[in-house]
């Protein structure tokens, strides 16, 4: 089985970048040798991982970063998206930890020595837990400490980064985080949420400006996921519905960085549950991108409901992936041609995209024709989009390999290459075999093309 996408498309483009997405906390490991973050808290919360698993060792990057590299570079690969601990890189009084910090210069030099382009993401939600102990997310300081560390990162990187992103997924980040309570730091309530989403665009906003400045040749932006809202009916109560989850999820964190405001639905807000905003935060976070990357995995279906104005609905007969997320391609071309109409966008990176498969490791081969299939319709997608005028110019895999997926623990693997975590071996699956070859015809036939 193969993935293919028509010739002509800009997707088989050698412009066009193919790349491979991680995240510290997610595959390091090594967990002694950085701060403690809220997720090694939560993770030592009882109940709140399913399978009751931590960080501590994960894939073993710290140690196997060699490996793991040569393992992007046998993907064939444009471009690897990773993100840097904050915690391993700075010390509790914010000094520089040059142990921690040696290990990612070590990393992006060898990435640069193989023509791999990196993409940084400065905060992939492993807060050290010493500034959650002041009030995390909730405390105005955070995004001073993190426009703090984003200063000193940059500066010791230097031009060895092709991309920064400021932060992952905000939306998870607060609503998770601060509102839901099932990801870290575990906290419930729609005011921390709200609060917790404006400090990480204000930090968001903050740290551009420093990047702006210390690494100008650089791409510089935030990576946002977005997950389509549609109404269960042609109703209008339901159209509503969905229009007002939308803007709660999905446009409460881009509308403020391309338009400099909120929804409008921060007015029918509580006055408990509105955040604080003060004057200039607007301006702040409203700072130009280089570039918006955006994740997708999969829509949401809502129909009205009386006491919190919009509810999901379940699509139970619709074909899921194995963390129970529709599988609904189409949504993705239609979130980008709506972006597009909607905003004047940068250009548009693809930071994630994939799905968690139930795989098995039989004979040293994975065969994961689900997987592939996502791949395949969801490229489709973005050729779609593409076609009807969107700017996309990268799309990364999520994710490089098996890792610790969050509330989910071990148990749910994302990956293009198969982690079997007692021995730590890594078996390119046959998506990733797919995903490769497609990486590769590309570049012979704009061979041919611009003969
Ligand atoms: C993203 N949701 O997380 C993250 O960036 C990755 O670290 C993660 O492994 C990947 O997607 C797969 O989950 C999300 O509930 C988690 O809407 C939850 C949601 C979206 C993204």
């Amino acid at each position: 089985m193969k993935i293919s996408l028509p010739q002509d498309s800009r997707l088989m483009s050698e412009h066009f970048i193919y790349g491979v997405a991680t995240a510290s906390f997610q595959i390091e490991g090594s967990a002694a040798s950085r701060l403690p973050c809220i997720w090694d808290t939560f993770c030592a919360t009882p109940g709140k991982i399913r399978d009751g698993s931590n960080g501590d060792s994960a894939c073993e990057h710290i140690d196997r970063w060699q490996q793991d590299v040569e393992l992007i570079a046998a993907l064939g690969v444009d471009a690897y998206r990773l993100s840097v601990s904050w915690g391993r890189v700075l010390h509790r009084d914010g000094s520089i930890n040059i142990q921690g910090a040696q290990f990612y210069i070590d990393l992006l030099d060898e990435l640069k020595r193989r023509n791999i382009k990196a993409f940084v993401t400065l905060y992939h939600w492993d807060l050290p837990q010493h500034i959650e102990d002041k009030g995390g997310w909730l405390n105005r300081e955070t995004p001073y400490l993190f426009r703090d560390y984003a200063d000193k990162i940059s500066r010791l990187f230097g031009d060895r980064v092709y991309s920064y992103a400021t932060l992952n997924e905000p939306f998870c980040s607060s609503y998770l985080g601060y509102e839901t309570g099932i990801h870290a730091p575990g906290l419930a309530k729609k005011a921390y949420g709200r609060q917790a989403a404006h400090h990480l665009l204000l930090a968001h906003g903050l740290a551009m400006q420093v990047l702006q400045n210390n690494s100008p040749h650089s791409l510089n932006g935030i990576v946002l996921n977005f997950t389509p809202c549609y109404p269960q009916s042609a109703d209008d109560a339901d159209i509503t519905a969905a229009k007002v989850a939308d803007d709660y999820f999905n446009q409460w964190y881009i509308k403020p960085i391309l338009d400099g405001a909120y929804p409008v639905l921060l007015e029918t807000l509580d006055s408990q549950d509105r955040p604080v905003i003060l004057d200039g935060d607007m301006d702040i976070i409203a700072r130009p991108l280089d570039f918006l990357g955006v994740n997708f995995y999969t829509r949401a279906v809502y129909r009205h409901c009386p006491q919190q104005g919009f509810e999901q609905v379940p699509q139970s007969a619709a074909p899921k992936t194995d963390i129970g997320w529709e599988i609904y391609p189409q949504a993705f071309s239609e979130l980008l041609i709506k972006l597009n109409d909607t905003y004047e966008l940068p250009p548009i990176y693809i930071t994630e995209n994939g799905a968690a498969m139930a795989d098995k490791c039989v004979d040293g081969r994975v065969d994961d024709p689900d997987r592939l299939a996502y791949y395949q319709s969801h490229l489709n997608a973005v050729h779609t989009a593409v076609e009807q005028g969107v700017n996309v110019k990268g799309y990364f895999a999520w994710s490089l390999m098996d890792n610790f997926e969050w509330a989910e623990g071990y148990l749910k693997r994302f990956g293009i290459v198969y982690v079997d975590y007692p021995s730590q071996t890594r078996t390119i699956k046959a998506s990733g075999l797919a995903y490769r070859d497609l990486i590769c015809s590309r570049r012979a036939s704009s061979h041919h093309n611009n003969k």
